[in-house]
């Protein structure tokens, strides 16, 4: 008899937000290498049309789609509109985000407000949005991606620490009010990952560079391969019992003080 494999996503539907490029694209890829069908939205046709590219090259038929998370009513119309050509969906991964990194004293409310309407509210408008059938079919899993501003600060990044941390605490409170249903509600916390969003972070000299390697007990960056497993493993049956628990992948910058100079 062969056990079944835990961690397959065969017959699921999963959608990944924002995930076009980056920690989003692949996250979905490696839901797809594990069996799941794939919808992911952009905020734009442009901005689609070179995600679809992305999926295309890897050999992935992801289905793609026009929504601005921060759009109630198109949230709602993406959803049925997902659930109508592929399936009812299993998986949500909340991983469209921004980032304004600016002193706080210099943030205007305007940009603040921002960054808590996509990296905050948006996660709670997606999941509102896919929980009531999650509940019908009596399973589901959602991952919120969170980050290491869920448990720390730094200059400069006041909005995005506050939508982090606000977004750990709606992961534990989600899997609080829906688990009795099955569902299964989780972050994934990435270090720092090169993508495009750290990228102004990375350019040569940039004192941070060296600074989040003194961080880092592995000593180096993150790719977004490092967060495949990790994501397979908290979208699959291999994590029925595992609810409300935030899944840090920062090459162990949580647990260290950091490199004596
Ligand atoms: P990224 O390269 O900036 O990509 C962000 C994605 O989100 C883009 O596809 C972007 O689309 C999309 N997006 C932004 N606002 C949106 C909206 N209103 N509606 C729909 N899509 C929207 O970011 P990343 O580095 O891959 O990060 C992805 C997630 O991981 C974010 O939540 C980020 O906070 C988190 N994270 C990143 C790191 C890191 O080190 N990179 C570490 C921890 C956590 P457009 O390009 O069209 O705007
Ligand atoms: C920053 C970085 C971080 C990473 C990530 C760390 O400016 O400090 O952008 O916020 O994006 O969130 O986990
Ligand atoms: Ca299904």
């Amino acid at each position: 008899m062969t056990l079944a494999n835990p961690f397959s996503l065969e017959g699921k539907v999963a959608l990944v937000t924002g995930a076009s490029y980056g920690i989003g694209f692949a996250i979905a890829s490696a839901l797809a290498e594990a069996g799941a069908k794939i919808a992911f939205n952009d905020i734009n046709e442009a901005a689609l049309e070179k995600g679809l590219a992305n999926y295309a090259a890897a050999g992935i038929p992801a289905r793609g789609y026009v929504c601005d998370v921060t759009d109630e009513a198109g949230v709602n119309a993406l959803i049925a509109k997902i659930e109508a050509e592929l399936g009812a969906i299993d998986i949500l991964v909340n991983n469209a985000g921004i980032i304004r990194r600016v002193p706080m004293i210099e943030m205007s409310a305007t940009d603040f407000r921002q960054v808590i309407d996509v990296d905050l509210t948006a996660p709670f408008i997606v999941a509102k949005a896919v929980i009531p059938g999650m509940i019908r079919r009596g399973a589901g899993k959602i991952i919120n991606i969170c980050s290491m501003m869920s448990e720390l600060g730094r200059e400069t990044v006041s909005a995005y620490a506050a939508a982090k941390g606000g977004l750990k605490m709606l992961t534990r409170n989600i899997a609080s009010e829906y688990g009795s249903f099955n569902i299964q509600c989780n972050g994934l916390g990435p270090g720092y990952i090169e993508t495009p969003q750290t990228a102004p972070l990375r350019e040569p000299g940039h004192p941070f560079n060296s600074f989040i390697l003194a961080k880092t007990p592995a000593n180096r960056w993150g790719t977004t391969e490092d967060l495949k497993g990790p994501a397979v493993f908290l979208a699959s049956g291999a994590s029925d019992f595992v609810n409300g628990h935030i899944l840090y992948v920062d090459g162990g910058i949580l647990a260290y003080i950091g490199k004596q100079p």
